[in-house]
């Protein structure tokens, strides 16, 4: 097998918090005046808490201190961590869940590679922890996506080479991090353009065809 680890982001590719990165975004930027569409929402995948209200204020050309941003992203973080209590274990669909054993029973070591500070969180409500030998999130790093830190430490902590590790990304700045980590990835959802990752994926399962 070309690959012996896989990395996979957590939001857009194991499940989808989208919709509440949305919604917590939309009720901050209503309170502080400041416009917010799912356009510019779709900028902010894999993108860190910061950097994204970073990307939300210069979009409205606004400028805001380092304590009033500190500031914003707490609240939104409170409106989120509130919006995520309404994950439960089907937000994990079966067919990423299969996918997933069906990959570790062939002997791959499994990763997951993901910007936010919420994915433990995440994974626990989801039930998913138990697919993945290491798990290096927001938490653990100091630059997100598309620096390839996360990724970097997620093949260091698998034991597996750069070259004989797939990314498996939603996000064309992951996609970025993962060629700058020295990684292949396969794109799925916008990442999935052509041009942009090593393998185009239609569907999570399409991953078994490239892998195994
Ligand atoms: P948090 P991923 C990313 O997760 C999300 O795609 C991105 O929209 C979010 O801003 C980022 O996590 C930080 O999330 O505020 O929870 O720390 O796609 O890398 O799994
Ligand atoms: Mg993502």
């Amino acid at each position: 097998m070309k690959y012996q680890g896989l990395i996979f982001d957590l939001d857009g590719v194991l499940c989808s918090t989208d919709r509440y990165h949305y919604q917590a975004w939309k009720q901050l930027a209503d309170e502080e005046g400041l416009s917010f569409d799912w356009e510019m929402n779709t900028k902010l995948r894999g993108v860190s808490r910061r950097e994204s209200f970073e990307i939300i204020l210069s979009e409205n050309g606004k400028k805001f201190s380092e304590d009033e941003i500190e500031r914003c992203i707490t609240i939104k973080n409170a409106y989120y961590q509130k919006l995520l209590e309404q994950i439960t274990e089907d937000d994990m669909s079966s067919e990423v869940r299969e996918t997933l054993v069906r990959l570790k029973e062939a002997g791959l070591k499994l990763a997951v590679g993901s910007s936010s500070k919420n994915a433990g969180l995440i994974l626990k409500q989801l039930d998913g922890n138990k697919y993945f030998d290491e798990i290096v999130d927001g938490t653990q790093i100091t630059h997100s996506k598309p620096d390839p830190e996360v990724f970097i430490k997620a093949g260091e902590r698998l034991g597996v080479p750069a070259t004989q590790c797939l990314v498996i990304e939603d996000a064309p700045s992951g996609v970025q991090a993962a060629k700058a980590a020295g990684m292949d990835s396969a794109g799925i959802g916008a990442a999935a353009e052509p041009g942009l990752a090593t393998y185009q994926l239609g569907r999570f399962k399409d991953l078994i065809t490239y892998v195994l």
